[in-house]
Formats: C-alpha cells, sequence, structure tokens
C-alpha cells in the first residue's frame, strides 16, 4: 500500500518541490488547489502531466483553508497519512494590507485542518509550515527552538497563532503535530514579490538590456537563506520523526539584502558600486548608470532587521543539514532565469 500524502498549498514554492519529492518516495500525492481566474498550476504542471505516461500518482482538488466544509471534506474523502499545511497568504508585507484575510488563512487555516484531524482520524500526522518570522524582534541570536517569539507583522502574529494550536492539539489530543520553524528560503520557482528572486530577475534583464532600473526597500536586512529542495526534505523527516516536535531548519549563515545584491552581480558579472545613504543609497553600473534606488513604499511598517537559526536539534535528531550554501541558491536563481530571457 503506497502511503497518501495531503499537501495545502501544492502551487506554491514549496508545495511543487515536496511534491516532487514525496513522489519520488513513493507516496501518492494529493494537493488542494484554489480556484482562481488564472490558471495557478504551473509550479507542478510538469509532474502532474506524467500522468499521462504513467500511472496516476499526483491529484489535485479545489479547497480552501478559509472554508471549513472543503477543508474537513477533503480529509474524509482522502484519508491521507500525512498532512503538510504549507497554504498561506505567505507575504509579510501584505498582511499589512490584507490583516484579517492573513490571520484567516495562517492562523485560522491550520485549526481547521488539526479539528478536521481530530474529528475523522487522530493517527493523520500533521505538519505546520512555521516561519523564521515569529522571532522578529530578536531576542538573541543564533535564534534556537527556546527562543521567545516576537513577531513584527500581521502575517508572524497569525503564524505564532499556528504554532501554538499545533503544540496544543498535539498535547491535549495527542495527535502527531510538529511545527518546522523554517527560516527564508529560496529557488527558481520563489514567487516574483519577495526579494531575492525580485533582485535575481532584475538584474538578469538589466544586463541584457531588458529592465533599466530596481527599486528596493531595507538593503541592510539580514536573511538567513536556504535552498527549498532542502528544506522541503526537512519536512517530511519531521513528520518521520520518532515522536513530533519542533524544529529550527536554516543554514546558521546570513548575509544582508544589499550582499546578496552584490552576489548576484558577480555571478552575472555585473559591476556595480554603492553610494549615498539610507533612503538615498544608490547602485551604479560600471560607476555611471544607476539600476537600484531605494523606494519607501517597499520598507516594512515594522522591520524584523536579522534573522539566523540554529539547526543544532534537526542536524542531531533529525540528521538534516542544508546541502546547499549561497552561492550554489544564487547560481541555480540566475542559472534557471537567464535560461526564460
Ligand atoms: P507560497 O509560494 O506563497 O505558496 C503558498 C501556497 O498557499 C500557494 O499554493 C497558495 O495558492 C496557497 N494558498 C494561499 N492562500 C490559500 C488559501 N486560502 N487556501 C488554500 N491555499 C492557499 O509560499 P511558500 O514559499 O511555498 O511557503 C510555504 C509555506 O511555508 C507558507 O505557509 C509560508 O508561510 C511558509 N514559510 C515559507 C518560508 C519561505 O521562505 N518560503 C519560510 C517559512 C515559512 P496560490 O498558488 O493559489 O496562491
Ligand atoms: O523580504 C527586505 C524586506 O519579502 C526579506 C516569506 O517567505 O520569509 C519570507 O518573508 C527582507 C525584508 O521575505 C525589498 O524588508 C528590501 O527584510 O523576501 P522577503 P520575508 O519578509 O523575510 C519568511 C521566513 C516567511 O515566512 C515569509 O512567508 O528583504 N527588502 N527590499 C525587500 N523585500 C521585498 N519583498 N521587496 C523589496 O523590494
Amino acid at each position: 500500500m503506497k502511503k497518501i500524502a495531503l499537501i495545502f498549498g501544492i502551487t506554491g514554492q514549496d508545495g511543487a518541490y515536496l511534491s516532487k519529492f514525496l513522489l519520488k518516495k513513493g507516496y501518492l500525492v494529493h494537493g488542494v488547489k484554489r480556484r482562481s481566474s488564472l490558471i495557478n498550476t504551473y509550479r507542478i504542471d510538469d509532474i502532474y502531466q506524467d500522468k499521462f505516461k504513467s500511472k496516476k500518482k499526483l491529484f489535485l482538488h479545489y479547497g480552501d483553508v478559509t472554508d471549513p466544509l472543503s477543508v474537513s471534506n477533503l480529509i474524509k474523502k482522502i484519508k491521507p497519512a500525512e498532512i503538510y499545511n504549507l497554504a498561506a497568504q505567505s507575504h509579510v508585507a501584505v498582511s499589512f494590507e490584507t490583516p484579517e484575510y492573513t490571520a484567516n488563512t495562517v492562523a485560522l487555516g491550520p485549526l481547521r485542518i488539526l479539528d478536521a484531524i481530530k474529528k475523522f482520524n487522530k493517527k493523520i500526522k500533521f505538519y505546520q509550515a512555521g516561519s523564521s518570522e515569529m522571532f522578529g524582534k530578536v531576542f538573541e541570536t543564533p535564534q534556537n527552538e527556546k527562543t521567545p517569539f516576537y513577531p513584527r507583522s500581521p502575517y508572524a502574529i497569525a503564524k505564532v497563532y499556528a504554532h501554538w494550536i499545533t503544540v496544543n492539539f498535539r498535547e491535549s489530543y495527542n495527535i502527531f503535530a510538529s511545527n518546522g520553524i523554517l527560516f527564508n528560503h529560496e529557488s527558481p520557482l520563489r514567487g516574483e514579490t519577495f526579494v531575492t528572486q525580485k533582485i535575481v530577475k532584475a538584474l538578469c534583464k538589466i544586463k541584457i538590456g531588458k529592465q533599466k532600473k530596481l527599486y528596493l526597500g531595507n538593503v541592510y536586512a539580514k536573511r538567513d537563506w536556504g535552498h527549498a529542495e532542502d528544506y522541503v526534505e526537512a519536512m517530511w523527516k519531521i513528520l518521520n520523526y520518532k515522536k513530533p516536535d519542533d524544529f529550527i531548519i536554516s543554514t546558521g549563515k546570513h548575509y544582508s539584502v544589499k550582499q546578496f545584491v552584490n552576489l548576484v552581480a558577480k555571478k552575472l558579472q555585473m559591476k556595480i558600486t554603492w553610494k549615498g545613504k539610507g533612503i538615498d543609497e544608490k547602485a551604479y553600473l560600471d560607476t555611471k548608470k544607476c539600476i537600484i534606488e531605494c523606494k519607501k513604499e517597499y520598507f516594512r511598517l515594522a522591520e524584523v532587521n536579522t534573522l539566523k537559526g540554529n539547526y543544532y536539534k534537526a542536524k542531531k535528531l533529525l540528521k538534516w543539514k542544508p546541502s546547499r550554501d549561497i552561492n550554489s541558491l544564487i547560481n541555480d536563481m540566475v542559472e534557471s532565469e537567464l535560461k526564460k530571457n
């Protein structure tokens, strides 16, 4: 009997990598996609179309984590052994514009899934996609599983609720419910409005003359950036550990947005120099042409200045460690982008 996994958020960056990973492991994968006016399955089309070649192993269903009926009906019908909750309004800046909707998907979405597990089958294992954003205005560096949370956005606050409701269902109903506290992870499939992909796409286009300028916000914010492909393996390891628990998944290294820009430029053999300070800081190509400017609208209302994770527990108990560093991540993102231009 093949194991059945159900992924909420299958059409996102992590959903795509996780489905590929689970299919390789021999799972039958069911995914929940939202109805949208444009087709939103481009990240998984390659594996979905495979169904015509071999026996079907990937199944898609319409649903939404804001709709309790769809959540419980799907869990009842599919009877998964493992549920991965990756569904979220996942953009921190957008969460300030849509705080209630963000809370509905990010905080109440997992509650609805956990409640359905409690009703239908307490043996279903549950993975909650937690976030380093929960550490926000950090109490210590690097952050570990015991570092207190200080969330700084509606998104992060909703993730803190999701974290604790997962712990609570584990402790109250004896459900195998675990939190992965994942630090930023990127890939060629990363959404275009997250800073890494925004930088990669813009510099590739500027290099070939298809774009003139890139506008950024706070270039001094530091993040611990890993590769999404490594991180979905950690999700599976978390659910297949002997007991439910919470784990930090990170690389243990952090870089500023400015350093990320410089590394991408280096990869593209573009010589850039920075001049000015604060909002007036600008980057010039070959010392003459201004190609990067800062814009107030891209600054956060409450910024998370620095994040760096300590993944010691995952290394020790799950035997997980990141296989790619920042340069390998940038190579993958840039090379994939250059193929599209
Ligand atoms: P993503 O690319 O934005 O994907 C989010 C997924 O959730 C998409 O499939 C999206 O569907 C779906 N979704 C949004 N609202 C939904 C709703 N109401 N009902 C059902 N599905 C909904 O995010 P990601 O980078 O893959 O991240 C996966 C999860 O990990 C998210 O929960 C995110 O908050 C969390 N996380 C991400 C990172 C990171 O660095 N990537 C780090 C820590 C935690 P559409 O395709 O239709 O929009
Ligand atoms: O911003 C700064 C910005 O939007 C990173 C999500 O996956 O990871 C992600 O959240 C940093 C911030 O990611 C721009 O102020 C500067 O300090 O790429 P981001 P994020 O906010 O860290 C966490 C772990 C998640 O859980 C989230 O779901 O970069 N920054 N200039 C900018 N950010 C953006 N987006 N755009 C800019 O122009």
